[in-house]
């Protein structure tokens, strides 16, 4: 059995460039190449190599020694400069001649093997299989690497996401909050908080059950992200409170911005409890602007915002410093009611 009919003796095909000016030698060890199962291309200097292994890594590079243009040394130590430091290309001399000064100065320059010429069929096949263990094993090493850096990747996003409602946690609130301040101050930028909260939440639980106060969450969780500018943030901030941070908006586009998202998450028509005043789940709102306070301060006035958003009836939205005469401008909410005489705001 010669080299050109043994079966493949390596688990995955190896990408082979073979670059010689010789043509009958290269189209030799590319015939035996292609031969034995791998993909080979072809390259008349190591110019030419260079270029093909640049648009393309090969696994392994099977070159002569002397070649026009670029010879096999500067072609190998060009391969070991530029290779990212996770590929290690299989680097193969062929040379003819007395071998042996060139080995020694050949393994210096990077190279991984040496054959001389003329080829010997089964040395070369035997050297190509010394390649695949090689390439496997660093194949092996990155599928590993993926898989952990991918594995720290899920890690990170589930440490940052609340598990029930799927939207980002606090942890990722405090994270995000970080720079605000600071590009405020800065550059300018404008920030608009609105803290939502459940309407009455407590009843619905104390109706419906504790799972299906779950599914009712995680459903207004939905339609507030759903309803929110793409650049806008979403964030679990407690029980069933949600804090949306919008960007570049001024308090009353907020206002606006925030009214439609609280009118779809009325128009869900999640039935209330028998003891809520509404007929179904809404949220109130308060909305503060970030303008040269700190983070902390913005969130509190968010807070004095949504806490009058409760005492003014629920189901709507507040700005913080109210100007006396807002309240009439606002339309009434369609399912309020009588809240504004009977509410309570027990948040
Ligand atoms: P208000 O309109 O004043 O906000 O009234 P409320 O009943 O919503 O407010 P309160 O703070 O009295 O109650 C909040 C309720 O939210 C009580 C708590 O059981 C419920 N809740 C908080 N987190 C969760 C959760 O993860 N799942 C469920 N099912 N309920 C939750
Ligand atoms: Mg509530
Ligand atoms: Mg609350």
């Amino acid at each position: 059995m010669n080299a050109l009919t043994m079966s493949v003796s390596t688990p995955e095909p190896l990408t082979i460039i073979v670059a010689d000016d010789d043509s009958d030698s290269r189209e030799l060890v590319a015939h035996v190449v292609r031969g034995l199962g791998h993909s080979c291309r072809e390259a008349c200097d190591g110019v030419e190599a260079r270029a093909m292994h640049r648009a393309q890594a090969a696994d392994v590079i099977i070159s002569d020694w002397n070649m026009p243009k670029m010879d096999g040394l500067e072609l190998c130590r060009e391969i070991r400069e530029s290779d990212p430091p996770y590929w290690h290309t299989h680097f193969i001399f062929l040379t003819g001649g007395d071998g042996r000064p060139r080995l020694v100065e050949g393994l210096h320059g990077g190279a991984d093997e040496y054959i001389t010429k003329p080829v010997d069929l089964a040395e070369l096949e035997a050297r190509l299989e010394v390649a695949s263990r090689v390439v496997e094993a660093r194949r092996a090493l990155e599928a590993n690497n993926i898989a952990l850096r991918l594995d720290s990747e899920r890690e990170h996003i589930a440490a940052r996401t609340d598990p029930l409602t799927a939207i980002s946690n606090r942890r990722r609130l405090k994270e995000d909050l970080e720079p605000l301040e600071g590009r405020a101050a800065r550059y300018g930028h404008r920030y608009c908080a609105a803290l939502c909260d459940i309407d009455e939440f407590k009843a619905y639980n104390d109706c419906f059950g504790h799972l299906s106060g779950d599914k009712a969450l995680c459903r207004v969780a939905r339609a507030i992200q759903d309803h929110l500018r793409s650049g806008d943030g979403l964030y679990r901030y407690g029980g069933e409170e949600f804090l949306a941070i919008l960007p570049e908006q001024s308090v009353a586009d907020a206002r606006a911005g925030m009214d439609r998202v609280r009118h779809e998450v009325e128009k869900l028509g999640i039935a209330h409890s028998p003891a809520a005043h509404a007929s179904f789940l809404t949220i109130s709102v308060g909305i503060s602007n970030l303008n040269g306070g700190t983070v902390d301060e913005w969130l509190k006035r968010a807070d004095s915002a949504l806490y009058r958003a409760k005492s003014l009836g629920r189901n709507r939205v507040e700005t913080e410093e109210r100007p006396p005469d807002a309240a009439k401008r606002q339309e009434p909410p369609t399912s309020a009611g009588p809240w504004s005489s009977r509410g309570s705001a027990g948040r």
